[in-house]
């Protein structure tokens, strides 16, 4: 493992019978996701929300550290976390999900971090608008994009860089944009971006820049490696592509029955079993979930749980099924109001971003 990846080269895709390199697991290793069984909580407890760091975590004080804001504006701030800790305080249920779930299993494989389906979290982020702080700083006429900097630092493809993400200004002025300094009732975790990280509702999680130390301002599109190169939708190395935003609708099942150790088969008696999982969208509120035993073949509807954590957050389901001793395929698919659903036929590009393609659960009912 002593590759450096070059940047005029494309990113890999894996070769047709090519597994999963010890690069990828080093990878896998690291960034771990949510444990499925953990879809049972509605607020996911902090150490089993999924976690993705490109370089390595930082060490940052909380008593010393500042974010600055500057850039394009007509007062330039600097602000340490006491500071922002007094300013209006506001706590939102979020489900975040990386833009790269369900990129190891693609075909062609994209070749990055390996995640199934598992990287997703719903957290509770407690902080303070970015919003008003932007105003206060008073942003030129002729802003464009608003960059986010973190404190981690890297080479990406031959390119050094800090973390760094812009929005557009549009949508970094939306009222549910948070700078967060706890989840879940308590400070940050390293790993989670101690002890500030951006918040933004609805965004894959490339948005949510952790350890922030900069908000710039810019009369211009940003063009830093993760918008301008990683995080876009390309069929092809040199397509200029489509930047990722929004997470696109999503159901998991929560695994029933209990597992077999190697395979993670899921093992169950045959009988009545309330099959149950989450669903979310970015762009729209959940509006139905069905199910499938038979790998997608035939679908019947879930019954949707009232909302709990409000319009940014997961939704749980449910279906009561008679299992019939046997193999099945269970997965299940929701429907947003904005039309958007989830395809049985992989959604192909050659970063695996923002792939949606249905859940498959193994399992096998005993025999009577
Ligand atoms: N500074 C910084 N912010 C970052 C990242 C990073 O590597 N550095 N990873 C991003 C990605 S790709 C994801 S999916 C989310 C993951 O957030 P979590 O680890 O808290 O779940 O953080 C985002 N924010
Ligand atoms: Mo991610």
């Amino acid at each position: 493992m002593t590759t450096v990846e070059d940047a005029s080269r494309p990113s890999r895709l894996a070769g047709p019978d090519e597994g999963i390199s010890l690069e990828e697991l080093q990878l896998a290793a690291r960034n771990h996701g949510l444990p499925l069984e953990a879809l049972r909580y509605d607020v996911t407890p902090a150490g089993l929300h999924y976690l993705l760091i490109h370089y390595d975590i930082p060490a940052l004080d909380p008593v010393t550290h500042t974010l600055t804001v500057d850039g394009a504006v007509a007062r330039p701030l600097t602000l340490d976390l006491a500071t922002l800790r007094d300013r209006p305080r506001v706590t939102r249920q979020v489900t975040m999900e990386c833009a790269g779930n369900g990129r190891a299993l693609l075909r062609p494989r994209p070749v990055s971090q390996p995640w199934l389906v598992e990287a997703v979290g719903n957290a509770e982020w407690t902080g303070t608008p970015l919003a008003p702080l932007l105003h206060e700083a008073g942003l030129d006429a002729d802003a464009v994009d608003v960059v986010f900097t973190g404190a981690d630092h890297g080479f990406e493809r031959g390119v050094e860089q800090d973390y760094q993400r812009a929005l557009p200004v549009a949508d970094a002025l939306r009222d549910e944009v948070l700078l967060a300094y706890e989840m879940n009732g308590a400070p940050l975790l390293p790993q989670h971006g101690a002890p500030l990280r951006l918040i933004v509702p609805g965004w894959y999680g490339m948005a949510h820049v952790k350890w922030l130390r900069g908000v710039t301002v810019l009369d211009r599109a940003f063009d830093g490696y993760q918008n301008a190169v990683a995080y876009r939708l390309r069929q092809e190395p040199d397509d200029e592509g489509v930047p990722v935003t929004r997470i696109a609708p999503r159901a998991l099942v929560r695994p029933p029955g209990v597992p077999d150790f190697m395979s993670r088969t899921r093992v169950l008696r045959p009988g009545p079993c309330t099959v149950d999982g989450r669903a979310w969208s970015g762009y729209a509120p959940v509006v139905s979930v069905e199910v499938t035993t038979d790998g997608g073949g035939t679908w019947s509807p879930a019954v949707l749980d009232e909302p709990t954590g409000g319009e940014f957050a997961w939704r749980r389901w449910r279906y009561d099924w008679t299992a019939q001793p046997g193999r099945h395929v269970l997965g299940a698919r929701a429907t947003d109001a904005s039309g958007r659903s989830q395809p049985v036929e992989q959604p192909w590009n050659r970063g695996g971003f923002a792939n949606n393609l249905v859940q498959q659960v193994q399992v096998a009912v005993l025999p009577d």
